[in-house]
């Protein structure tokens, strides 16, 4: 069976993006992949966080990972810190990368945005990643399209490493994206891809938000003035944006959806998708609190650490013999 990794950052509001790109993936896997899904802690701090808030938002992610139906029997759920592999690997792999091609990557170029101090753990943050997947001889990353030149960096790391050390060293993985939810916009900006972090909760729709929230943050989407419903994302991003989101819900595609459609203008296809996101994330609403307030999900992630770990040291085990580290 092949094996799957990814992770989620413990940062807070979990929106649309993640769960069309990233999460509906995890769970689509299950079933024919070994799966591991990590809650990557020590990628979250690359930017401070309250350790309160930290540790709260830890929980949460778990207990939206089960919500959404990522089942602990089938797939293992754990936090990252939790596994000392991911920090050793790190640090391994980042003597065998490069600062020019870190430099290089979009994500560091738009969060270090010129600044004059910008903290080192954005700058390695890939590298942490790619130590992340191949910890698990990975074959399969399930993510978002803004991951794409993350997982190209960890193919590159990996092939570099085994002409190095040898072929069986690492799993050299593969990135997978989905057709419709890769790269979904933020609602009042759709050149912007929808984040956590936006100061504008109506930019994006979190897992939890109420059916009211939902209603009025699709609503007031940023659409534009020639009422054409078409997709065209370079001229019409906010448009095409909305039919794409419609898309990965209803498991569509934007084709077929625009061939029996009659609707009359932006208000109808918005008031369709504004049911068709309550429908969707009601069952997840529904499932949470009971698994957030429950014993079983410490336990959860104690289990998964421990069969995460089991996994890592063998590879550890492999890699430190490689590379002449130890006695
Ligand atoms: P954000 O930018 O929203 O703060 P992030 O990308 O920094 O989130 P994660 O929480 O680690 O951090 O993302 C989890 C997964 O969600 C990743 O696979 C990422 O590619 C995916 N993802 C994030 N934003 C979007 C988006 N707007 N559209 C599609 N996928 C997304
Ligand atoms: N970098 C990712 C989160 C992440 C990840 C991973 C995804 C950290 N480690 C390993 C897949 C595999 C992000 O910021 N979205």
């Amino acid at each position: 069976m092949k094996r799957v990794f990814s992770g989620v950052q413990p940062t807070g509001n979990i929106h649309l993006g993640n769960y069309l790109g990233a999460l509906k993936q995890f769970v689509e896997l299950q079933d024919d992949h070994e799966c591991i899904y990590c809650i990557v802690d020590e990628h979250a701090i690359t930017v401070p966080q309250d350790p309160e808030e930290l540790r709260k938002h830890i929980l949460d992610v778990a207990a939206l990972y089960m919500a959404i139906g990522i089942d602990p029997k089938k797939s293992i759920i754990f936090v990252q810190s939790a596994v000392s592999g991911h920090a050793e690997l790190g640090w391994i792999l980042c003597c065998s990368s490069y600062t020019g091609e870190l430099y290089r990557m979009t994500q560091f170029k738009a969060k270090s945005g010129g600044k004059e101090s910008v903290g080192t753990g954005l700058l390695t943050y890939p590298v942490l990643m790619a130590a992340d997947i191949l910890l698990y001889d990975t074959d399969v990353v399930p993510v978002g399209n803004d991951q794409k030149q993350h997982i190209e960096l960890c193919r590159d790391i990996a092939i570099r490493v085994n002409h190095r050390f040898g072929e069986d060293t690492f799993v050299v993985p593969d990135g997978r994206f989905m057709k419709a939810g890769a790269r979904v916009m933020a609602l009042d900006d759709p050149t912007q891809k929808m984040s956590k972090s936006a100061l504008n909760e109506h930019s994006r729709i979190s897992l939890l938000d109420q059916d009211s929230k939902i209603k009025k943050s699709i609503m007031r989407a940023t659409t534009d003035s020639d009422g054409e419903i078409r997709f065209d994302p370079e001229n019409k991003p906010g448009v095409s944006n909305l039919l794409n989101i419609y898309s990965a819900f209803s498991g569509r595609s934007v084709e077929e959806i625009l061939a029996d459609q009659n609707w009359r203008g932006y208000g109808d296809l918005k008031k369709e998708l504004v049911a068709l996101t309550q429908e969707a994330l009601r069952p997840i609403k529904q499932n949470y609190d009971e698994i957030r307030e429950s014993d079983e999900l410490k336990a959860v992630l104690r289990d998964g650490a421990e069969r995460a770990n089991a996994i890592a040291e063998k590879t550890m085990k492999r890699v430190r013999d490689k590379f002449g580290l130890g006695f």
